[in-house]
């Protein structure tokens, strides 16, 4: 099968983790969102990553729906998001404090970044700070201490921290939460988030 779209994205690189920690063999397409808009729309017609190209040719998109199909294929022992209950309930709820942080904060950075100077709205990047910093915290009230698996909470908050920390990263500094740092230090020590590290965030900036 084939991963599109580029590490990072935390999106695409939650997968990609997910992917590795399941034992699944998949050919990674780098080609950017930005540069390579008109192939993308070809792969996903919203133009966006990641997509996921299953080996009898069908297209799944949205991280979401790809971890499901991943999960469904694996089965409920080994998927990566508690079957049923208040652990299923407490992961949708980490993990919707993740993806929000990662929207959030992605907001204000295109808003600050890669818009024109001219055009941008300062008010507007100030509220979606402010929504990220309290997912964020939130999350860094949480206790993080790691079992003998991995969950999709934890692979998701980890793929968030080192987004933000590239986008936006006085929203997380170090020390400020520390058992986000701990997770942190200790999944991206592991294999499947060293092979999936994103060194810098490619994004058009306006100057
Ligand atoms: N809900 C989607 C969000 C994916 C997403 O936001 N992808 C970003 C990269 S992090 C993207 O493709 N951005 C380009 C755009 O939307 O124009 C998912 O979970 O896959």
């Amino acid at each position: 099968m084939i991963l599109v779209g580029q590490y990072d994205s935390p999106y695409v690189r939650r997968v990609a983790v997910s992917l590795r920690v399941l034992g699944f063999e998949y050919r990674h397409d780098t080609r950017s969102v930005f540069a390579d808009f008109d192939a993308m729309r070809k792969v996903n017609p919203l133009g966006r990553i990641p997509s996921l190209v299953l080996d009898g040719g069908e297209t799944l998109i949205d991280s979401a729906a790809i971890l499901d199909w991943l999960d469904e294929t694996v089965g409920p022992e080994r998927a990566l998001l508690p079957r049923s209950g208040a652990e299923r309930r407490r992961a949708l709820r980490l993990i919707a404090l993740a993806t929000g942080a990662i929207d959030k904060a992605g907001a204000a950075t295109y808003e600050r970044v890669v818009r024109p100077a001219a055009a941008r709205w300062p008010d507007w990047i100030e509220r979606c700070r402010t929504q990220a910093a309290g997912a964020i915290e939130a999350l860094g009230a949480e206790p993080w201490e790691l079992g003998a698996r991995l969950d999709e909470a934890q692979i998701t908050v980890t793929c968030m921290i080192r987004y933000v920390r590239m986008a936006d990263p006085d929203l997380l500094p170090a020390g400020r939460y520390t058992a986000l740092d701990g997770l942190a230090e200790r999944l991206e020590a592991r294999p499947e988030f060293r092979a999936t590290f994103p060194a810098e965030y490619a994004i058009p900036r306006s100057g």
